[in-house]
């Protein structure tokens, strides 16, 4: 009783995974992968390898861009700025609290970033596409 209680506790962390979200790769304004599929209970990180950016929620359309401080809805995120100006290449890890769609952008230059394509989706839908919020992002 006691070792099944011990197990059922241990099941969340065994089937956890982790997502890694490469931030800027080859200096351009990109998540890398653009979308991730992922329950609840897992990780996505997040890793600035160039320049000066940000991962925040925002709206699906309307006023993508820029994600506003604090970012867009319930359990959303906001990494702040992160700076890899000093090559520190820094990290901002978000744990996964439901499976609805959320979309994200970089806040950077008033949103420039975010116009140019610099967005990221987790858990879009066939309704709210990453296709579709990247256009609704470019054309905001
Ligand atoms: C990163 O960008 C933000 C917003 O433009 C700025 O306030 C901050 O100083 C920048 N960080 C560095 C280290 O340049
Ligand atoms: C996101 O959309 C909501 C509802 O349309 C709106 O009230 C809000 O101002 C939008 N947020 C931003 C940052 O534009
Ligand atoms: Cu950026």
């Amino acid at each position: 009783m006691f070792a099944k209680a011990l197990f059922l506790a241990l099941i969340p962390s065994i089937l956890a995974v982790n997502h890694a979200v490469t931030v800027g790769a080859n200096n351009a304004l990109s998540f890398t992968p653009t979308t991730v599929v992922a329950a609840v209970g897992d990780t996505v990180t997040f890793t600035v390898v160039s320049r000066n950016h940000s991962t925040t929620t925002t709206n699906f359309s309307g006023a993508v861009c820029p994600p506003p401080v604090g970012g867009v809805g319930v359990n959303g995120w906001d990494s702040g700025f992160l700076s890899d100006l000093d090559g520190s290449q820094p990290k901002f890890v978000y744990t996964v609290k439901d499976t609805l769609p959320h979309f994200a952008a970089c806040m950077q230059a008033a949103g420039a970033h975010c116009r140019a394509g610099m967005t990221f989706a987790l858990n879009p839908t066939a309704s709210q596409t990453y296709a579709q919020f990247l256009k609704n992002a470019e054309a905001s």
